[in-house]
């Protein structure tokens, strides 16, 4: 059956021995305790990777990803990273076309579809993100949205290649506003995306599929959304970033 992850997105936050402390304070927490959650995975800045793999031995449950990779192997693109090197110094996810990298940085479902391609020819995990604007939402525009973003970004993929993938819906208006998707709203929308998973591939590919929520999740709301049948663990922005917080919310599974 599928995993449950509850992944932090640390986003352009905490210098290097912020973050090298924030993460051991979060394996201390973590790895005596059996929760259910299967896997941790923290995504930190580039920069970070390194120590946090090294820091990460050992503990199974812990995994360490980047916030976005170029879409080329390699070449002449002054000041960006690649998959292969996000792989050689030991990380395992990459979150993809989070809505930030979509709004600041124009990505497109079609660039996103290659760096998807890219990522996982690197033997890498993507968490690749959808979700609608609030206008979108209120023109009852998110279904089609959602499906868009899925047929141009995954969908091309094959099905042993779609299961290597975690999605992540994040609607864009419970980003970074502190107001969420209540849990009924959420699971209508990962239960469509799942529905939408089955008619591409198959049912067992879309039971399969890990679909987080992220959008303000938090340690007073993750207990019920996770408590969700299609919701399958969280996507968590500012509340990863104490240590107390991330780990409260890693324990909800309990
Ligand atoms: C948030 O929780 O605000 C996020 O963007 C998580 O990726």
């Amino acid at each position: 059956m599928r995993k449950k992850i509850v992944a932090g997105n640390w986003k352009m936050n905490l210098d290097y021995n912020e973050g090298l402390g924030v993460f051991s304070e979060i394996i201390n927490m973590v790895k005596d305790e059996a929760t259910g959650t299967q896997e941790v995975v923290v995504c930190s800045p580039f920069i970070h990777i390194h120590s946090l793999v090294q820091l990460a031995k050992g503990y199974q449950k812990v995994s360490v990803g980047a916030q976005n990779a170029h879409q080329a192997e390699s070449g002449a693109y002054t000041g960006e990273i690649s998959a292969r090197m996000i792989k050689s110094v030991g990380a395992t996810y990459v979150i993809i076309g989070h809505s930030e990298r979509r709004q600041y940085f124009g990505e497109s479902n079609e660039l996103l579809a290659k760096k998807t391609d890219t990522v996982l020819a690197n033997d890498l995990h993507p968490i690749f993100c959808i979700g609608e604007t609030l206008q979108e939402r209120e023109a009852n525009e998110h279904f089609n949205v959602i499906k868009t973003q899925l047929v141009e970004g995954v969908f091309h993929l094959d099905a042993a290649q779609f299961s290597k993938l975690v999605l992540a819906y994040e609607p864009v208006w419970a980003i970074g506003t502190g107001v969420t998707a209540s849990s009924a709203q959420a699971q209508e929308i990962h239960e469509f995306i799942r529905k939408e998973i089955a008619a591409k591939y198959n049912q067992e590919v879309a039971d399969n599929t890990t679909i987080l929520y992220g959008g303000s999740c938090n340690p007073k709301n993750a207990a019920e959304l996770f408590a969700q049948p299609d919701i399958d663990g969280g996507l968590i922005g500012g509340a990863s970033l104490k240590s107390r917080d991330f780990v409260d919310i890693i324990k909800t599974f309990n």
